[in-house]
């Protein structure tokens, strides 16, 4: 689905966020609380107003769960096995919030990343974040 370039456009995208990590995935993560906040139900349990701990570093652990996904787009299946299982079986996230957390990441990149979020860098993500979320969604059928 992704060609070799748009393979790699994303995995050279994604390790220069590595190291703002924390920064890019709390940004996202507030973004679809606002804007969705029927996603908030699934984190009562934690603190993630803006700026707490808990939605930096749960936005931390999801940017380093997509960057580690970019490193091989070809075995994201495998990569992503164990956050299949947890996300399906244990914290039963309906498959729908999937992609909302995909807009509100292309958005968060687009404010991020300026003109360097190309037209052809967007078309990129929107399709590896579509994949991500496939992957995702697939141990519910
Ligand atoms: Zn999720 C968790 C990733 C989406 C909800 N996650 C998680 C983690 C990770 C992730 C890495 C951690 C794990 C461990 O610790 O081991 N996610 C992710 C990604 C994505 C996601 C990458 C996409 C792209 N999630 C999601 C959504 C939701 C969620 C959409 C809803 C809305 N998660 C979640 C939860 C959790 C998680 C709830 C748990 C938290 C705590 O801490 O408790």
């Amino acid at each position: 689905m992704l060609s070799k370039k748009e393979k790699k456009l994303i995995k050279e995208i994604w390790e220069r966020l590595t190291p703002v990590a924390e920064e890019i995935g709390s940004d996202a993560l507030l973004r679809m609380f606002t804007s969705y906040p029927g996603t908030k139900t699934y984190f009562s349990h934690l603190d993630i107003s803006p700026g707490s701990t808990h939605l930096n570093s749960h936005g931390k652990k999801i940017v380093l769960a997509i960057a580690e996904g970019a490193k091989d787009i070809s075995q994201l299946t495998v990569t992503l096995a164990p956050l299949q299982t947890l996300h399906a079986y244990q914290l039963r996230i309906d498959p729908t919030n999937f992609k909302l957390l995909s807009h509100c990441m292309l958005v968060t990149l687009a404010c991020y990343l300026g003109e360097e979020f190309t037209p052809v860098a967007h078309a990129a993500m929107d399709k590896y974040l579509s994949a991500f979320a496939a992957v995702l969604s697939e141990k519910y059928r």
